[in-house]
């Protein structure tokens, strides 16, 4: 039996999914289901059916793959309907996670016996769809429709004992009794006849306290097309028999599967798991990375240190003097207090976490460590007084990493003496919460050091992305082509409103403008000063004194402290002011030209990152953007967005906006649409 292991004793057949590594429930297993429970229900001396799995997973559901073509029969609802129709009792032993359609796959089960180690969960919201093989049918009629409508929407994973209280499973045992409790309850039911779930309507009494969650959950996501069809679908197990509601479910989940918000939400799943493919880098390092060194314990140092902390990683943060050292194991106080406060850690956990964090001063106590990575000053020479350093006092093949966010990892490297042992990684702020690391592959970094890196990411709870050395490496690379167009629409006669509004209606939490108050403007002052380039409206509000938040007024003011930014007209009139100073006839810009010259010359900066060789995939830009500059997961990320609008389209867009402006630097990559193809 394909992907399947099945043994027979006394008239009790016990089937082990056996699909590594995750079970998924993929035509070929499904095939082999449906085979052996005919068998099973044909055959005269089988008196129950027993479901477990081999590996860590019980079965992480459909086969996620497969959702891009038609559907191949037996489908899961199909497999599991006919399940209904049995004689004989089946009884699910689960031992790891048994989620979306294998989770409706045990619900289908007249019992449930778990260990301390399942766990269950209905992630299909995730991946913008909704359970589509009775979840929302049967999860409701077992343990409510309030409980079941929480954990449809949230896709969480809700452990054994959770289950157990929600009363979608029956017992608890032992690793070692699992298979005996589930012989032992298959043949109670034997006895007593099958369990099913009630295939009656749900009890109307519920109707009121459902309906009031239900308008709450939407309330906090209009936009999100499946939580409107995870409503409805609970709905209709007040309204409809059992195998009605289970075709509007199934009608509801063939719509969603071919909507394109699904289509970005799966592609994202599969980008996420392929970025930590590296060509050329071996997936498992010979020595991993076990305690790590950070040089400098400012605010990046210190939610880096928290990083290795929070995955039980010895850190030491390496300070200039004492007080130094002292203010970053505050400031790491301060922030776990503050989890605490918010009940997201325990003061358990905070202790543990902050015994794993020691500061010290000097450079010399920095050689303990396997990986030492810097985080001081964005200043050349600062880094070449460190780097060279560490090359002296370091032995061989430990990593040295920079936090750089844009200088020249090859000329760091140089510093050291021992390039191979030296990249980037490059964190995003808060680094003890953003996801992304951008780990730079330097000219002769040695694929054992990338491989290290990669590990530790991954042992971060984090997402690596290997690139290579560029000025900005690939996301700051491809936020400047977007903060040029910013520049150039507000000198056009965008206003920082629209502009934002156009962005957020996309989907980003925050637009350019926000962003870039909340950041403080001074920064890219310094650093387009630093580099002799210009932005006209954003130059002439730093020098009017305008940062942002932090003085009160940016793009927008922030009256009394507010952190809501409102439009100023001091800043309309001195952008008018700066147009008519650059000779720029201010126009209406209608919000379509505004979004596609916010996103295209990113796309287009994207297809050459790809043509340098610099990403190794477009998934790889588009896991950047989703974990380190917010892009709307529903739209899968630039690259994927480009292939949804058509490369083509971007193209001809950027060479009408180029000529209409007369501005060269929209002219497309002449390599985009064949790169996107
Ligand atoms: N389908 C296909 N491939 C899958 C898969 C799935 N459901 N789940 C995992 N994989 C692949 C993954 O791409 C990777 O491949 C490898 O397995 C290991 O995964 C009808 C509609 C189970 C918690 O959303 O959450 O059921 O990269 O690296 O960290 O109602 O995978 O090695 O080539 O993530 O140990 C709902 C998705 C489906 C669960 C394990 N199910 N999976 O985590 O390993 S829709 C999900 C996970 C559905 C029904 C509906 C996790 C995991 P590769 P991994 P992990």
């Amino acid at each position: 039996m394909v992907a399947l292991k099945v043994s027979k004793s006394g008239g009790l057949v016990v089937v082990m999914l056996d699909d590594p590594p995750v079970n998924a429930l993929g035509h070929a297993v499904r095939t082999s289901l449906r085979d052996i429970f005919q068998e099973a229900e044909a055959d005269k001396e089988t008196i129950a059916i027993v479901l477990g799995a081999e590996g860590k997973v019980f079965c992480a559901g459909a086969d996620i793959t497969e959702f891009n073509k038609p559907p191949l029969a037996p489908v899961l609802s199909e497999l599991l309907a006919s399940m209904d129709e049995f004689t004989k009792p089946v009884v699910a032993a689960i031992g790891g996670a048994a989620l979306g359609g294998g989770l409706e796959l045990v619900l289908a089960c007249d019992a449930r016996i778990a260990t301390p180690k399942a766990s269950f969960g209905l992630p299909e919201v995730k991946l913008g769809l909704l359970p589509g093989a009775g979840g929302t049918q049967r999860l409701p009629r077992l343990a409510g429709a309030v409980a079941a409508l929480e954990m449809i929407t949230d896709g969480d994973l809700r452990p054994a004992q959770t289950a157990l209280e929600m009363g979608f499973i029956d017992q608890i045992v032992p690793d070692e009794d699992l298979l005996a409790a589930a012989t032992a309850m298959a043949i109670s039911l034997v006895k007593t006849g099958r369990r099913r779930v009630s295939t009656g309507r749900m009890d109307a009494a519920q109707w009121p306290a459902f309906e009031e969650a239900a308008k709450a959950i939407l309330g906090k996501q209009p936009d999100a097309t499946e939580m409107t069809a995870i409503v409805e679908s609970i709905r209709n197990s007040f309204n409809l028999d059992f195998a009605a509601g289970c075709r509007a479910e199934q009608a509801l989940f063939q719509e969603l599967r071919q909507g394109e918000r699904s289509e970005a939400l799966r592609y994202a799943f599969f980008a996420e798991r392929q970025s930590a493919r590296v060509e050329g880098v071996p997936s498992r390092p010979e020595s991993p990375v076990e305690r790590v060194t950070v040089i400098g314990g400012g605010t990046m140092g210190a939610g880096i240190a928290m990083a290795f902390a929070n995955a039980a990683i010895p850190a030491t943060i390496i300070e200039t003097d004492e007080a130094a050292a002292a203010r970053a194991i505050e400031r790491i106080g301060g922030i776990y207090d503050m989890s605490v406060r918010r009940g997201s850690l325990s003061v358990e956990g905070k202790a543990t976490r902050l015994s794993c964090i020691v500061a010290q001063v000097g450079l010399d106590r920095a050689s303990e460590a396997d990986l030492i990575v810097e985080a001081a000053f964005e200043d050349m020479e600062v880094k070449r007084a460190i780097f060279s350093k560490l090359g002296e006092t370091t032995r061989d093949g430990v990593t040295l990493a920079t936090n750089t966010s844009y200088l020249d990892v090859d000329q760091i490297a140089a510093f050291s003496g021992r390039s191979k042992d030296v990249l980037g990684m490059h964190f995003f702020s808060p680094a003890n919460v953003m996801k992304l690391v951008e780990i730079v592959r330097a000219r002769d970094t040695d694929p054992q050091a990338l491989a290290r890196i990669v590990d530790v990411v991954k042992r971060l709870g984090k997402i690596p992305v290997v690139v290579g050395v560029c000025h900005g490496f690939v996301g700051n690379r491809m936020m400047a082509r977007r903060s040029e167009q910013v520049d150039r629409m507000l000198l056009e006669g965008a206003t920082p409103v629209q502009i934002d509004a156009v962005l957020t209606a996309f989907g980003f939490r925050m637009g350019p403008c926000a962003m870039s108050d909340l950041a403080g403007l001074d920064i890219s002052w310094r650093m387009r000063k630093a580099t002799g380039r210009k932005a006209p409206i954003a130059d002439a509000l730093c020098e009017a004194g305008r940062f942002g938040q932090k003085t009160a007024g940016g793009y927008y003011a922030y009256p009394e402290g507010s952190r809501t930014g409102v439009t100023d007209a001091g800043v309309i009139e001195l952008m008018e002011q700066v147009s008519a100073r650059e000779g720029v006839t201010r126009r209406a810009l209608d919000d379509r030209e505004v979004l596609e010259r916010l996103i295209y010359p990113m796309i287009d900066e994207g297809a050459r990152i790809l043509h340098e060789g610099i990403a190794a995939r477009s998934s790889d830009i588009d896991v950047i953007w989703l974990h380190g500059y917010n892009w709307p997961r529903g739209r899968g990320g630039p690259m994927f967005y480009a292939k949804q609008v058509g490369p083509k389209i971007v193209a001809q867009q950027l060479e009408a906006y180029s000529a209409a402006i007369g501005n060269a630097s929209l002219r497309p990559f002449e390599g985009l649409v064949e790169l996107l193809r």
